[in-house]
């Protein structure tokens, strides 16, 4: 079985970071060990939450797991908190790495125009040097935009040929894959655009763009993500697989009466997630390498 490590908080109530990754990927028939960087009673959308960090016990971790020999197929790593938790990473990224452990990076920061709470732009550049030590990296526009330095466009709008642009500045922080969140190419349409910067390829997908927005989606798009590529379908596959996931979690939720202003119902779409996995990996020509990487 394979078995990957996330590195990321514990928002106690809010169904984003750890407590998404965990099921998800697990449901996917991986083991996902957890690496938590601070606990939380929610995540920072809520008013008046608590906070006990964890940074402390990163290294103790790390050095314990090397001492029992256990390694891991991916890393992949969503909200970190500060410059000390980003340096642990990039060392956990040396020690457990390496050409047999494929490493995906979220780097959770930012969402329409603007930082969430605490972050800076010192702190994007930092998280643009740890993306550089990523197989594959997937921020939305936002973080994009922070990462490089550039201005975030009018409203958001993003033309494919921007995006095109973007994906290929994103490639130089390192990464051979590079993965823009959030990507619209036509009026109803959302997904993302992939750039592999070994081949040069370019790849969108696209699905239904609902009107509304949840907190959380990212987590669960990284997620499916990295429990895809865990399950060989290739990149490109997995990229279909989180994106038609993600969706039907936001189409669950708006249509249950009583669902959460914190988060979606994903949960209740994990039938979906499992026939979605089922039918790429029965396709006999999944898109996109990685898949070499796996047997
Ligand atoms: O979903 C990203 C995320 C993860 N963890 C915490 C957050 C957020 C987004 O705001 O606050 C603590």
């Amino acid at each position: 079985m394979k078995r990957i490590v996330t590195v990321q908080d514990v928002s106690a109530v809010g169904k984003c970071s750890l407590t998404v990754a965990l099921p998800i990927i697990s449901a996917m028939g991986t083991e996902c060990a957890v690496i938590p960087t601070a606990v939380l009673s929610t995540h920072t959308a809520f008013r008046g939450f608590t906070f006990c960090d964890l940074t402390d016990q990163i290294k103790p971790i790390c050095d314990h797991w090397a001492a029992q020999g256990i390694t891991f197929d991916a890393i992949y790593t969503g909200y970190l908190g500060s410059f000390e938790q980003l340096e642990l990473v990039s060392e956990l990224i040396d020690r457990f790495g390496g050409k047999d452990c494929m490493t995906v990076i979220d780097p959770v920061m930012a969402d329409n125009g603007a930082l969430y709470a605490g972050f800076t732009p010192e702190f994007a550049a930092a998280m643009a040097k740890l993306c550089g030590k990523a197989d594959v990296i997937v921020p939305n526009l936002t973080e994009a935009c922070y990462m490089l330095d550039m201005p975030y466009p009018e409203g958001g709008v993003c033309p494919p040929e921007m995006a095109e642009e973007i994906v290929r500045r994103l490639s130089k922080l390192g990464a051979r894959y590079s993965v823009l969140t959030g990507m619209s190419s036509e009026a109803g349409r959302l997904g993302i655009l992939a750039y592999d910067s070994v081949s040069g390829e370019m790849y969108r997908y696209e699905s239904e763009h609902l009107p509304v927005s949840f907190h959380g989606t990212g987590d669960i798009f990284s997620s499916a993500l990295v429990g895809g590529l865990m399950n060989g379908i290739g990149l490109f596959s997995a990229l279909d697989v989180a994106v038609d996931y993600t969706v039907q979690c936001i189409r669950v939720t708006m249509n249950d009466p009583d669902h959460n202003w914190y988060g979606v119902n994903f949960e209740a779409a994990t039938a979906d997630l499992l026939r979605l996995l089922e039918e790429k990996r029965a396709d006999p020509t999944p898109k996109g390498e990685l898949r070499a990487m796996l047997p």
